[in-house]
């Protein structure tokens, strides 16, 4: 009996032991195995972020942007009305309707077209019609007129020496070219095909960078897509590459390699980066600013004139930037109707073509105002015309809200 008892304690204590063993052996496997799981994690991580580094989205890492609101000076909204009162006669917007009655009428005094639906202030009043809501059947009218104009609106049409295909009625009717300050030409609303009276190569700007355009040879005539801004060249421009480590930069010029290295890494990393582009815009890239030497004693007069200098036109800007190029620092009136207003002086530009701007008083830089292009299409009743206009941002104020700007005259001793 006993020896039973043993033999079954043996054999008891065998399958504990091997069991004991067994679990053992599992323990050490599973911790090995959780020892290779947590190496490999770590090379993964690690692979992943210095992936991460090189192929971070774009997104992530965003420019210097300046985001500086200036102060603005709410008594300056008194003075303003003041001018304005002493302006009724005049017409400040020139759609034919003095300031006083676009007052009464809850118009715009610095807006043709102050509910922006293409039919002048002036075209609405005279016919009974809403000059502060957009109508629906102005705008249809409008397209009519158009397609009276040239019989079919797929019809070839010359805007500003462009010939321009539009690829429908939407872009037919509001579609625009303008020529840009630095020779571009900025496309507004418009989808189609365009001829360019120069030139043989075309390109549109994308993030900074020369992107070539869809050509067709039956017309001699570059596919533009909305909004594009477009740089037309006698011939292709030269390739080069900047390879970026470590935040540094450096161009090579194009070849074999480089352009293998460019398809390997992104535009834009933390550790490296190589990104193929025109010569042009790497020149754009090292390119600096253009400002004036020195800024002088400035003085304001002529309140009225403050706050109707100019017309916001992009002749006004080639203006300004010609007297930059000419060392001129020109001072300059920001005005908004609900904020009020602000003094500054334009001392430069940046080679986008954006103001760098100066605290009027003190003469510091505050910040720099963004700028771009478009125009306005006005039926007045008579005739459909175009006002190229320039469009700002920056510093708190906004065109779009009706914000303005006048560069007052060069008055610094
Ligand atoms: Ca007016
Ligand atoms: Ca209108």
């Amino acid at each position: 009996m006993s020896r039973l008892q043993d033999t079954l304690r043996d054999k008891n204590n065998t399958v504990e032991h091997r069991k004991e063993f067994s679990d053992f052996h599992k323990i050490k496997k599973k911790k090995e195995l959780n020892k290779k799981i947590i190496k490999y994690t770590a090379i993964c991580g690690c692979i992943a972020v210095v992936l991460g580094a090189i192929y971070v989205p774009q997104y992530f890492i965003k420019d210097n942007e300046d985001s500086i609101e200036v102060k603005l000076n709410v008594g300056a909204v008194t003075e303003y009305n003041a001018a304005l009162k002493n302006a009724s006669e005049e017409d400040w917007d020139k759609d034919g309707v003095i300031n006083s009655i676009e007052q009464q009428k809850g118009l715009s005094v610095w807006n043709a077209d102050s509910d922006g639906d293409g039919f002048s202030d002036y075209y609405e009043l005279s016919n009974n019609l809403k000059a502060n809501e957009k109508d629906q059947s102005l705008t249809d009218m409008m397209k009519t007129i158009l397609k009276s104009k040239d019989e079919k609106y797929d019809m070839a049409y010359k805007v500003n020496g462009v010939v321009l295909w539009a690829d429908d009625i939407k872009s037919r009717t509001y579609g625009r070219v303008i020529r840009t300050p630095d020779g571009g030409y900025q496309f507004t609303n418009f989808k189609g095909y365009a001829q360019f009276p120069e030139g043989t190569c075309a390109y549109r700007i994308k993030n900074g960078k020369h992107v070539k355009l869809k050509y067709r040879k039956k017309e001699d005539a570059y596919y533009i897509k909305e909004d594009e801004l477009v740089y037309v060249y006698d011939s292709k421009p030269d390739m080069v590459n900047r390879i970026t480590f470590f935040g540094k930069s450096f161009y090579t010029s194009d070849n074999f390699f480089t352009k293998i290295l460019s398809g390997i890494f992104p535009d834009k990393g933390v550790i490296i980066a190589s990104s193929r582009m025109a010569s042009i815009d790497a020149d754009n890239e090292l390119a600096g600013s253009t400002v004036v030497s020195s800024v002088g004693k400035a003085t304001y007069t002529d309140k009225i004139n403050r706050f109707s200098a100019n017309t916001n036109t992009l002749d006004d800007l080639v203006t300004l930037r010609s007297l930059i190029q000419n060392n001129q620092a020109v001072p300059v009136s920001f005005y908004s109707d609900k904020k009020g207003e602000y003094l500054g002086i334009v001392y430069g530009y940046t080679r986008n073509g954006d103001l760098i701007i100066a605290d009027y008083y003190s003469k510091d830089y505050v910040g720099i105002l963004n700028i771009g292009y478009t125009a306005e299409t006005l039926y007045n009743g008579n005739d459909i015309t175009q006002k190229e206009i320039f469009t700002f941002s920056g510093l708190g104020l906004n065109s779009e809200n009706g914000d303005r700007i006048n560069f007052l005259d060069n008055n610094f001793h």
